[in-house]
C-alpha cells in the first residue's frame, strides 16, 4: 500500500482563488500546522515553470512533517517533480495509463462518481478515490452530485480507501458518518479561510470523530 488510511483523514487540495496577498506556500504551511494529512498541488492555469517551481517549494513543506504531495492532473509534471503521487479525475488521463507512467511506487488517486468508475479505477492500479460533490460546492462548477448512499456503496465495493469531496466543511462533516470514507479532501475550508491552521485544526479533529462513528 502506498498511501496509508490514515494519510487521507484531512487531506488539503490546494487553490489560489483566496489568497488575498498570502503565499500559497505560506496557506499550506498553516494546513500542515493545523494537522492537514495529505497535500494535493491544484493548478489549473499556472505554466510550466512556474508550476514546477511552486511544486518543489510545497513539496519541502509535506516532507519536512512526512506528509503526502500529490499533484492534480498533470503527470508529466508530478513525474518532473518527484511527487509522491498524483490525483486525476474521469476527463483526466485514464488511470491505467498513469499506472503504467509513473510505475508502482507513486501514489495514484482517482475521482469516480459511480461504483462502476470505482471498481474501474481499483482495477487499473489507484490507490484510494475521491467521491463527489457529497455537498453542494461553489469551487468546482461542474462537480456533479454524489449522494451519501451512493458514497457508502462506493466504500462498501472498494477495497482502497476512499476520501469525499465538494463542500465539506466543520458544520457538515458529521453527516459523511458512517458512510465507509477514511477521510475528507477539501478545498474552501482550509484555504477559503481567514485563519488556514485554525481551520485545519477544528476540521482535524471533526473528521475523526466522523470516521469514529458508525453512523
Ligand atoms: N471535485 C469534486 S467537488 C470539488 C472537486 C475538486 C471541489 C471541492 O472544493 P470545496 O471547496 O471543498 O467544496
Ligand atoms: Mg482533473
Amino acid at each position: 500500500m502506498r498511501c496509508d488510511e490514515r494519510d487521507l483523514l484531512l487531506y488539503a487540495v490546494t487553490d489560489r482563488t483566496w489568497l488575498e496577498g498570502r503565499t500559497l506556500a505560506s496557506q499550506v504551511a498553516e494546513a500542515l500546522e493545523g494537522g492537514a494529512t495529505m497535500i494535493q498541488l491544484r493548478e489549473k492555469h499556472l505554466d510550466h515553470d512556474a508550476f514546477l517551481a511552486e511544486a518543489r517549494e510545497i513539496q519541502s513543506l509535506c516532507r519536512r512533517r512526512s506528509v503526502p504531495f500529490l499533484i492534480n492532473d498533470d503527470v508529466d509534471l508530478a513525474v518532473e517533480a518527484g511527487a509522491d503521487g498524483i490525483h486525476v479525475g474521469q476527463h483526466d488521463t485514464e488511470a491505467g495509463q498513469v499506472r503504467a507512467r509513473i510505475g508502482p511506487d507513486m501514489i495514484l488517486g482517482v475521482s469516480v462518481q459511480t461504483v462502476g468508475q470505482a471498481l474501474a479505477a481499483q482495477a487499473a492500479g489507484a490507490d484510494y478515490l475521491g467521491v463527489g460533490a457529497v455537498f453542494p460546492t461553489g469551487t468546482k462548477k461542474d462537480a456533479g452530485a454524489v449522494s451519501y448512499t451512493v458514497l457508502r456503496e462506493i466504500c462498501r465495493a472498494a477495497d482502497i480507501p476512499v476520501v469525499a469531496i465538494g463542500g465539506i466543511g466543520a458544520h457538515n462533516v458529521g453527516q459523511l458518518a458512517g458512510s465507509g470514507i477514511c477521510g475528507v479532501a477539501v478545498i474552501s475550508a482550509l484555504f477559503a479561510q481567514p485563519d488556514v491552521r485554525e481551520a485545519a485544526r477544528t476540521l482535524y479533529h471533526l473528521t475523526k470523530r466522523m470516521v469514529m462513528t458508525d453512523g
